[in-house]
């Protein structure tokens, strides 16, 4: 293939392939004026980029309770540090979607059922959230390489719960998606609107508590028909972000 279909199939403007093949990193052959680049060495450039946003080494955590357990214990103490220790040595060998799905969900439920069972304060459980927001702050990827497609999520109006919103953009921003994440309780034609004007196709709408879950419901209607190309996604309390993943990719195609 000529360098401009080598460019279009790495999803790079054609002068960053050009610098590729100067410094060697993409081979190529000089023909004529221009550069023939086979299929092989592009495909094995895309999969060492991919590979390069990916964590560096994967490690089998054989506890992942255990893991939980320990990060608990440090954001119901406000033990910040603590907690981005024990994130520390995580990220970079586990997924953000396996951190979140086993490790911070897991860790903030608990925190929830404290606080229903009147054992730590409002504030207490703010402070374990805006702890987990920054820790999700440092360690989400951004990977390079051609997006799957443009997403927004966002939570239904009246949807204060932002954590599993963030959750879930650190997710598919992991997994390629172009993201545009709008923070949590936004009117549903707001979040249509935008969805229309930057031509997602994909809108997920993120909810922890069951009113939450009903106005995902009414705020869905009205989204689908603000941008009807879009396919609408709802998340609940307890459901995961692989499966999020995943069905977010059969939108991708
Ligand atoms: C922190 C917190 C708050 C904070 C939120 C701050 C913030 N910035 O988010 C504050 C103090 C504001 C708050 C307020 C309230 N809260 Co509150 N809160 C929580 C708590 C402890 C953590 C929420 C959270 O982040 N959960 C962790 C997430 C990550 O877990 P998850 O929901 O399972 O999320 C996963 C999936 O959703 C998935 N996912 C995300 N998006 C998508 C999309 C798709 C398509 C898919 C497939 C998956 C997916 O990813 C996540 C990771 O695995 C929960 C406890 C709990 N059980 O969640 C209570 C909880 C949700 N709150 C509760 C309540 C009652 C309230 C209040 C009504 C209290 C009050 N009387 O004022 C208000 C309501 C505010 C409002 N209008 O929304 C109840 C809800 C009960 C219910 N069944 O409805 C809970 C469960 C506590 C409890 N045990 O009773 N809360």
């Amino acid at each position: 293939m000529d360098l401009q279909a080598a460019a279009d199939a790495l999803g790079v403007h054609y002068q960053t392939a050009y610098g590729w093949v100067r410094s060697g990193r993409l081979p190529a052959r000089k023909v004529g004026h221009g550069y023939q680049i086979s299929d092989s060495d592009v495909t094995a450039l895309a999969d060492q980029r991919s590979r390069g946003t990916q964590p560096t080494s994967q490690i089998r955590v054989r506890d992942w309770p255990v893991q939980a357990g320990q990060v608990y214990l440090a954001i119901a103490d406000g033990d910040e540090i603590g907690a981005r220790k024990l994130i520390g040595r995580l990220a970079g060998h586990v997924s953000v979607t396996d951190l979140c799905d086993k490790v911070l969900g897991p860790a903030l439920r608990r925190i929830g059922d404290d606080w229903a069972a009147g054992k730590v304060s409002i504030a207490q459980e703010h402070r374990a959230t805006a702890i987990c927001e920054r820790l999700l702050a440092t360690h989400a990827p951004r990977p390079a390489g051609r997006p799957r497609g443009t997403a927004i999520v966002s939570t239904p109006p009246g949807e204060r719960h932002g954590m599993p919103a963030l959750m879930a953009a650190a997710c598919l921003r992991e997994d390629h998606w172009q993201m545009q994440h709008l923070s949590a309780d936004l009117p549903a034609a707001e979040i249509g609107t935008m969805a229309r004007q930057i031509g997602a196709t994909l809108v997920v709408l993120s909810t922890a508590s069951t009113a939450g879950a009903l106005r995902a419901d009414r705020a869905a209607r009205v989204i689908r028909r603000v941008t009807p190309g879009a396919v609408l996604l709802t998340g609940h309390s307890g459901d995961t972000l692989s499966a999020l993943r995943a069905r977010a990719r059969q939108v991708a195609g």
